[in-house]
Parts: structure tokens; C-alpha cells; sequence
């Protein structure tokens, strides 16, 4: 089973690219840009606080703008490695804005790392903009008018960071802007959060995302689930990234909305914190769910329709 996995063409749709910063690249960013870190390792934690710490700590190795190419680049060959033709990253403009590392380093360095593994890996991928949402909306608002001299490399903006306390109704003005400037829209409804079925309420039915990120306790409220079903909207989640972050993988939750029809998708999230690619977070729930070959295809073929490539982009990789 994990060759079949590993040789079926894979999406992912839900990836930190700061997430993505291994150990080593991390020590070697540090030391050629002077940077000190705390002696605290950053790769220790056990819940999304402490996850979070150690995250945007990790970032600040992150300086100049091949620093964010070499980022990219090392992600979008692991991906490759592993079957993955398409991918959808987030990048946390705010993560690096607020330390004065200027939005133009940050995206031309991941554009540049797109366009070199477009070519030498034949791997396809988008921006998606995430908002910080422990930060004051008046910022979102700020760093959106800030991309849209880059609006075209960019597809859609999301929302993450710390959920508690800032609801998506917090962003309602920034998704609106976002929506009218072209962007889709997207947002993290973290798994077992306080208020999760009225976040994800507020996501589909006021702001009006074309997909959530997580979203397993929409199961909480069928009604909704029947919205989202009607919608075609896609669930993005992220198995072995729970474990580390809630009380375990979720797969029985993800078994549920398959069989319900819900367009799910499993995806990576931070995989060097999480220490599991796209391909072991299927290998994951293939065996806690015993899942077919059919169901596997289906997972992909759900990434796929939930994604946001162009029409080009899908008949390739379909
Ligand atoms: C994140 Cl696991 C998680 N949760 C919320 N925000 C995030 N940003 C990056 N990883
Ligand atoms: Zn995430």
C-alpha cells in the first residue's frame, strides 16, 4: 500500500511554508545570517501554543530574500520526491513584515523557487497569503493592500495563527477586500477549539470561503455539513498534525466525512515540526482506516476538485 500511495499523483492543498523549515536549513540560515536561538529546542512541544513559540521563532532565520527561495526550493523537492505535483502553499507575510523583513523578500523568493520548480521538478504550485489572526485586523487589511502589487502571484488568503479569541468575523472586512481584489478564500477552523462549529459557521455562511482548513467538528452540525456538501466545498485536513496539537490523528472523523461525501483532502501542515510529509499522513490514516485503493483515489480526486489550479494545471495533474 505505501508504494501505491507513493507512486499515486498527489495534491496538497494545507502547507505552512515556514512550516517546512527543517532543523539543518534552519542552523544554517542562523549561522550565515548572524541570527541567535534560543538554546530551547523549537522542535518540542505539545500543544498549538507551544507549537507556535517555536514556529515563528524558527522564521526569523529567515532574512534575506534566497533565504525564502532556499525555503521553498527544499520543500518543493522533498514534495517531488514524494509524488506530489501540485501544491498550494501558505506563506505568513505578517511572520516576517512585523521582524522588517520587507513583503517584496519574502514573495520574490518564493515566487523565484515556484518558477525553478515548475521547471527542473515539473511540480506545479500557487500562493496562498495567510493573515495572522492574533494580530488586529487593521494589519490584515494593511498587508493585503501591501500584495497587490503581486496580486498575480497570488491565488487566494487565508487565515491561521492562534484561534482562540479571534473568530473569523474578526476578518470579515479584510475577506470582503480580499474577495472584491480577486482572491478565494480560505481559513483555518482549528479541530476542538473553543467555538469550532460557530467559527466554521461564521467561515461558510457569513465570510462565504471557498474551502476551510481542518473543519472536522463541522460533523457537530448537519446541517452544515449538508451546506458544505451542496457547495462543493473542500476540508482540508491535516491528520498527524492533530496528534501534536489535539488529542489525536481525527481519523475516524475523516472516515465520517468520506463516507458523508464531504470533500476531504489530507495534507501535511508544518511537516518539520510534525515530522510527516504529505505521504506519511497518508500512510498514516491508510492503516488507522484500512483504507482501499479507491479511497485513496478518492482523496486525491477531492484535493484535486477542491483545489484552486487553473483548468491547464488540473487536466495535467488529473
Ligand atoms: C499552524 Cl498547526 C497551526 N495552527 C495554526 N496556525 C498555524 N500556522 C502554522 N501552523
Ligand atoms: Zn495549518
Amino acid at each position: 500500500m505505501e508504494d501505491f500511495i507513493r507512486r499515486m499523483p498527489k495534491s496538497e492543498l494545507h502547507l505552512h511554508i515556514e512550516g517546512t523549515l527543517e532543523p539543518g536549513l534552519r542552523d544554517r540560515l542562523a549561522a550565515r545570517n548572524g541570527v541567535t536561538l534560543p538554546s530551547r529546542p523549537a522542535y518540542d512541544f505539545h500543544d498549538l501554543t507551544s507549537f507556535l513559540v517555536g514556529y515563528y521563532e524558527g522564521m526569523s532565520v529567515l532574512v534575506h530574500e534566497p533565504d525564502f527561495y532556499e525555503l521553498a526550493y527544499a520543500y518543493f523537492e522533498k514534495a517531488a520526491a514524494q509524488g506530489v505535483v501540485y501544491a498550494e502553499i501558505f506563506f505568513d507575510p505578517q511572520g516576517h513584515t512585523s521582524r522588517g523583513i520587507p513583503f517584496g523578500t519574502v514573495i520574490r523568493g518564493l515566487r523565484r523557487a515556484q518558477l525553478d520548480a515548475r521547471r527542473v521538478l515539473g511540480l506545479h504550485s500557487q500562493l496562498i497569503m495567510c493573515f495572522l489572526r492574533d494580530f488586529q485586523a487593521e494589519y490584515a487589511m494593511a498587508t493585503l493592500l501591501e500584495s497587490l502589487p503581486y496580486k498575480d502571484w497570488i491565488v487566494g488568503v487565508g487565515l491561521d495563527s492562534d484561534e482562540r479569541g479571534n473568530p473569523p468575523s474578526k476578518f470579515a472586512a479584510v475577506f470582503a477586500r480580499a474577495r472584491q481584489e480577486g482572491y478565494l478564500l480560505t481559513m483555518h477552523c482549528d479541530v476542538d477549539q473553543q467555538d469550532a462549529v460557530q467559527h466554521i459557521r461564521q467561515a461558510v455562511m457569513d465570510i462565504g470561503v471557498d474551502r476551510v482548513d481542518h473543519g472536522v467538528n463541522i460533523l457537530e452540525d448537519s446541517e452544515l455539513v449538508a451546506e458544505v456538501k451542496r457547495r462543493g466545498i473542500g476540508l482540508t485536513l491535516c491528520p498527524v498534525s492533530n496528534r501534536f496539537v489535539t488529542d489525536g490523528t481525527k481519523s475516524a472523523e475523516l472516515r465520517r466525512l468520506l463516507d458523508e461525501g464531504v470533500r476531504v483532502t489530507v495534507n501535511s501542515d508544518d511537516p518539520a515540526y510534525f515530522t510527516a510529509y504529505v505521504l506519511e499522513n497518508l500512510v498514516t490514516v491508510q492503516q488507522e482506516l484500512d483504507l482501499t485503493r479507491d479511497e485513496l483515489v478518492t482523496l486525491q480526486r477531492n484535493a484535486i476538485e477542491a483545489s484552486w489550479a487553473p483548468p491547464a494545471v488540473r487536466q495535467e495533474v488529473l
